[in-house]
């Protein structure tokens, strides 16, 4: 009827405007965003990575496809200029650990702080605390917006000459460290001669011999299997632990939707949070099924008692004051606080 037929014009009419702006926005989207990593899988920081590209797709019904570039590609390796890269837009997106972002945002080394944080419980305190969103805030006026906290872990130490059980066993000992100041700081207050490279570079080193060990989270170790690389000495001392932080570059954020913004931060909280659980999963009390395999692989585990402990930290203590005037002594009293306050 003609009714029928100025309803439907009518309806066509109202829908051109909005069927112009849905194509002018699926424009300005990229065909696929960059995301940068270290680790691809299997370790956690890899497998969290697939998931949030995974949980964007599903999320944005397709709109935003993402792809992961583990092993820092991106960068070329070099995972101390993934921050800087972000913000030149050479990256889209970054599941990044505080550690390579540290020469950049001198406030992330606060996780670096020899003996700062005792336990899982306490890196919880300040990631889902005031201090965490004190560092989001601050990354936010660096051109990214920061949208969870995930882990790569409490970083362990492995050496293929002896066990460590006093800072003296560290002695003359070459370690590979990350590329940041604050490492070679400590490890030299320890008595070893720390020398930065790349995780690339790393395993080469230390497979040949040119390092005598490493310090990393223990999903690493066994991943990595730095067992078969000579790694046969390994201490839990649980001196650091390094998060992750998810982030979309502002500029490629600003170009989303506000529907699809929500979606990718959605998708973020919820990666994380199966990473963050992933990178705890067999190193605890009551299932501590990746130490035995670490075990079964013919490595030798200390586990430093307290008194034990309390000498690398009076060893480490003049790194951590000088280290806490570079972060911010507000900042870290606030971590201090959060942390005893569990
Ligand atoms: O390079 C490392 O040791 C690693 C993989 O843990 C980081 O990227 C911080």
């Amino acid at each position: 009827s003609l009714k029928a037929l100025f309803a439907g014009l009518a309806l066509s009419a109202l829908a051109v405007p909005a069927l112009l702006a849905g194509t002018a926005a699926a424009a300005d989207y990229k065909a696929e965003y960059k995301l940068s990593t270290v680790l691809g899988k299997p370790f956690p920081w890899g497998v969290g990575g697939d998931r949030w590209a995974e949980l964007i797709k599903e999320k944005t019904q397709g709109r935003i496809v993402v792809k992961m570039y583990p092993g820092t590609s991106l960068v070329n390796g070099d995972q101390t200029k993934e921050f800087t890269a972000l913000r030149q837009g050479t990256i889209d997106m970054a599941i990044g650990s505080t550690i390579n972002w540290s020469p950049q945002v001198k406030e992330l080394n606060l996780f670096s702080l020899p003996f700062l944080m005792p336990d899982h419980k306490a890196l919880d305190a300040l990631t889902q605390g005031e201090v965490g969103k004190k560092l989001f805030d601050l990354l936010s006026t660096k051109d990214v917006v920061p949208l969870a906290w995930g882990e790569n872990g409490f970083r362990e130490i492995s050496n293929s000459k002896h066990a460590i059980k006093a800072p003296e066993d560290l002695k003359g000992l070459k370690i590979r460290v990350v590329g940041s100041p604050l490492y070679l700081d400590t490890f030299t207050a320890l008595g070893a001669n720390p020398t930065q490279m790349s995780w690339a570079d790393a395993q080469p080193a230390l497979s040949t011999g040119a390092v005598d060990g490493q310090e990393n989270p223990l999903t690493i170790f066994v991943a990595a299997k730095l067992a078969t690389l000579g790694q046969k000495h390994l201490t839990l001392w649980g001196y650091v632990a390094d998060p992750l932080v998810f982030v979309v570059s502002k500029e490629v954020w600003n170009s989303w939707s506000k529907e699809d913004q929500e979606a990718v931060r959605a998708a973020a909280v919820q990666a994380a949070a199966e990473e963050v659980a992933l990178s705890r999963k067999g190193i605890t009390a009551d299932d501590d099924s990746l130490l035995k395999s670490i075990a079964d692989q013919g490595v030798d585990v200390v586990r430093l008692t307290a008194d034990q402990q309390k000498a690398f930290q009076a060893a480490t203590k003049p790194v951590f004051d000088k280290w806490t005037k570079q972060i911010g002594p507000d900042l870290v009293k606030s971590a201090e606080t959060a942390i005893a306050a569990g």
